[in-house]
């Protein structure tokens, strides 16, 4: 046995085998050694949980040689790094995704099976960071993977929440949010860097001075310091060496003890400003389309903000560049208005930090920021309160009115006189409370503004930016939204996926326009069996997880009709139930009627504080009771509302659904991105002409879309001219019924006021105009129930759907702002072969 020692100490370490070798058996045996090593577990003792966690760690050693590479080809001066500001990444799992990205998701099967274990269990275990509400979360997470797919230089950035988006319960039909503890077992994909701490800065004053060289300057003296530590997770790209990266801000206190206090014997005052400032990364808004603001937000805000640009500087000067130069080297996005707060920002480093001249530094501002616009809702543009904003953020309130002075100016001159105009136009809201516009700065300090649908860009021009556009056309442009097909395909669908590639090979994967050819297969019996087969499967599946989550038994041969989504009166998903119940009221009159056997899906988070929102909840819960129960319906409908929403059931959804409900008011989503998951797995579309639906509709062909409702056209004529309700209420006897019921206590178990609120508002209100859509909506659901029975019809129009939403890939998305807003190219990455400590 010394023979071997020796032996053993002679030859080379074999890091690269143990650590990044993709054979069955070195999955295997790094596998067992994570569980062993890291997890301080064996077979004997450890937990479903600790495998899921040694699986990670094996497979994350697998992708840190692509990371560090990565970094290494981009820290160059010549490379321009586009930094992609966010208050909300909902990334969905990790581990899924990694093993396509890494192209070994069979190998690590087998390995996982000839350890005993199963995969999908494992892969199931992961706990979803739900650092963002909904869509404009989800869009980040997306686009982040096709900047990887491309091998554009991207690091997305924003806050690490120690609690996410919460988790839903339904207790007696009413929504319960439950804290999201998601870093409880602690987070194998993320690695700490400390040693890239920075520190933010918020409260106190400024003061005027005049430096040595004779120029009037303001020191800021800030109330209190914040320490912000970066938490790194890699990104990879789809089958190639680039792995991006995510870094995401904690909070935490510069010294997490007071000593002054504690020697005075004040213990929990010394444990304070721990808990004060680590509070800023506690929690996620729930809110999706965000109403007036907290101070504690706008806090988060700056202080992701803050942290990022220190960073982009930092790394900027640390490969030689120069700070006037930094717009060649930096294309920094706003998603939203969240991160706006970082012209003001970028302004006070530039001028007050690295004493770079006004013009100067308000050059390089506009010239590296650009900005997407992601609603039309006007209670969700954000504006700050003057004296919340100046209380906070002093400087930069300063330096807001010295950017609106100018910015004024240009405007006279542009259009002399016009005082409304100015007024529109002003970054401040005049008024007994003053506030600060955010949407205004955004649009003011970038080169840039995007709208996220070619609809949505058109009415941001006429309407909500109307002023902004026709001082400055040449900013706007649109850019429709995106999704990846590696996650919402590939991963979520894999026999779909098998399918197409064994049709038209596998180039689809990363250049979705591929999906074109299977047109050919639109007519042909052999394809369109096996393609309803898979849908079947699916629909199977997603039955099973509705057994299993809520008890009910739901028929997989009935039409899967789904709405995924927030929960939100301009969605309305109470439309979807109005015919539900007309539907209902239908089989009561006539127990024979033949109708198309349905189970109608719901699911999403309501913000916590939006009672309309969550009476919706408790509405669809209400009528699922009624109807599942009864036996004149004999089960030929279901109504499912399943609990907690998020990125992992979102990937068991679209692949089952057959009917994609998109029924927002025309002119209120801005672009909509589940509608196009929905559309790429083969669901056909019910919905308006709102959002990215119009251009879903162009592409799949008008033949093969149900198309219901007002136009935006439409609803403005109709609010021009007064809208009454209760017209409607009044000249339909089947809509008159179906709110009656509601009024009347026969859906909620004889409460009659349960749903007062609603009927109230649809009667006296109804902002979004369900009624005046209902007869139109009825109609359309009819039609597509009559569609349905006739299967190959409706699988050729399904293949077409698939097959059309090539244009919906994220890597179209991407490509335009690469080429359109930022100027970003793609640099190869080569792979560094050894694993060494020293350079
Ligand atoms: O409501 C929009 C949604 O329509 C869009 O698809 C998504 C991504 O662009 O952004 C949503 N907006 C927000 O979440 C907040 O404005």
């Amino acid at each position: 046995s010394d023979k071997k020692t020796a032996a053993a100490a002679a030859a080379p370490v074999q890091i690269e085998d143990d650590r990044t070798g993709l054979s069955v058996e070195t999955l295997k045996r790094a596998f067992a050694d994570n569980l062993f090593y890291i997890q301080g577990k064996n077979a004997d003792i450890a937990t479903l949980n600790d495998y899921y966690m040694a699986l990670a760690y094996t497979v994350r050693d697998r992708l840190l040689q692509r990371w560090l590479s990565t970094i290494k080809a981009q820290l160059k001066p010549e490379v321009k790094v586009v930094y992609y500001l966010s208050a909300e990444f909902l990334m969905g799992p990790h581990l899924g995704n990694n093993l396509v990205s890494l192209g070994i998701y069979d190998q690590v099967r087998q390995a996982i099976q000839e350890s005993g274990l199963n995969l999908e269990e494992l892969i199931a275990q992961e706990e979803e960071p739900g650092l963002g509400n909904g869509g404009l979360g989800r869009l980040a997470a997306c686009y982040l993977d096709s900047l990887a797919a491309l091998e554009i230089p991207a690091v997305g950035y924003g806050l690490r929440y120690e609690f996410g988006i919460f988790d839903q319960e339904i207790r007696d039909g009413w929504q319960v949010e439950i804290t999201d503890k998601w870093l409880r077992y602690g987070n194998p994909w993320e690695i700490a860097r400390p040693e890239a701490t920075v520190e933010v800065k918020l409260g106190g004053h400024t003061e005027a001075f005049v430096d040595g060289a004779g120029r009037y300057r303001v020191r800021w003296i800030p109330e209190r310091t914040i320490v912000g530590v970066p938490y790194d997770t890699p990104v990879l790209g789809f089958k190639n060496n680039a792995a991006n990266t995510l870094r995401l801000w904690k909070a935490e206190a510069p010294e997490s003890f007071d000593f002054q206090a504690f020697n005075l014997g004040d213990y929990y005052g010394a444990v304070n400003a721990k808990m004060y400032s680590e509070n800023i990364s506690k929690v996620l808004y729930p809110n999706d389309e965000p109403l007036q603001g907290r101070e504690l937000r706008l806090e988060q805000q700056f202080f992701f903000v803050s942290c990022s640009l220190q960073d982009i500087i930092r790394r900027h000067l640390y490969v030689g560049g120069k700070l006037e130069d930094l717009h060649n080297s930096a294309a920094i996005q706003l998603n939203d208005t969240h991160p706006s707060i970082g012209i003001a920002e970028l302004m006070r480093l530039l001028v007050d930090e690295h004493n770079i001249d006004w013009d100067t530094a308000w050059q390089i501002t506009q010239n590296t920021f650009a900005y997407t616009n992601h609603t039309l809702l006007p209670e969700a543009l954000e504006r700050w309160p003057l004296s919340l904003f100046g209380s906070l953020l002093p400087r930069h309130l300063e330096i807001i009115f010295e950017i609106n002075r100018r910015f004024l100016q240009e405007v006279s001159a542009k259009f002399p006189g016009d005082t409304g105009r100015l007024a529109r136009l002003s970054l401040i809201q005049e008024g007994p409370e003053k506030f600060v516009r955010m949407a205004h700065l955004a649009s003011a300090g970038s080169h840039a503004i995007n709208g996220v649908a070619a609809l949505h860009s058109e009415l941001l021009k006429r309407d909500v930016l109307r002023d902004f556009y026709e001082l400055s056309p040449e900013k706007f442009s649109n850019k429709t939204n995106g999704v990846t097909p590696r996650r919402w395909i590939m991963l979520s669908n894999p026999e779909l996926a098998f399918l197409i590639s064994e049709s038209i090979g596998d180039g689809w994967i990363k250049n979705l326009g591929e999906l074109r050819e299977l047109e050919r297969f639109a007519n042909d019996k052999e394809f369109q069996s096996r393609w309803r087969q898979i849908k079947l499967n699916n629909k199977t599946n997603l039955a099973e997880y509705i057994r299993k989550r809520t008890g009910l038994v739901v028929d997989p041969h009935s039409l899967f009709d789904i709405q995924v989504k927030r929960i939100h009166e301009y969605k309305r998903q109470h439309l979807n139930v109005l015919y539900i119940i007309t539907l209902y009221n239908r089989l009561k009159q006539n127990p024979e009627l033949e109708i198309t056997p349905r189970t109608f899906i719901f699911g999403g988070k309501a913000a916590p504080g939006y009672f309309m929102a969550k009476l919706i909840i408790k509405l669809i819960n209400s009528v699922a009771d009624v109807v599942n129960n009864d036996p004149d319906v004999g089960g030929r409908l279901k109504v499912v509302f399943l609990p907690d929403y998020n990125v992992t059931f979102g990937q068991r959804v679209y692949p089952a659904a057959e009917l994609s409900e998109q029924i927002s008011t025309a002119g209120k989503e801005a672009s909509g991105t589940g509608n196009m998951k929905f559309s790429m797995n083969g669901a056909l579309t019910i919905g308006t002409l709102d959002g990215a639906n119009v251009e879903i509709r162009e592409e799949a062909g008008e033949e093969n879309f149900f198309l219901f409702g007002l136009t935006t056209e439409e609803v403005y004529a109709l609010k021009a001219r007064g809208y009454n309700p209760r017209d409607y209420y009044n000249g339909n006897p089947a809509l008159r019924q179906v709110i009656d019921q509601l009024a009347s206590g026969v859906l909620s178990s004889g409460e009659t006021h349960l749903f007062a609120p609603l009927v109230d508002h649809l009667l006296n209100r109804d902002e979004y105009l369900l009624l005046a859509d209902y007869q139109s909506y009825v109609e359309c659901q009819d039609r597509v129930g009559e569609a349905y029975r006739d299967q190959e019809h409706w699988t050729r129009m399904s293949i077409l759907n698939s097959a059309r939403m090539g244009k919906f890939s994220s890597d179209r998305a991407i490509r335009e702002y690469c080429e359109d807003i930022w100027g970003a190219v793609a640099v190869d990455v080569v792979l560094e072969e050894y694993v060494q400590a020293t350079a």
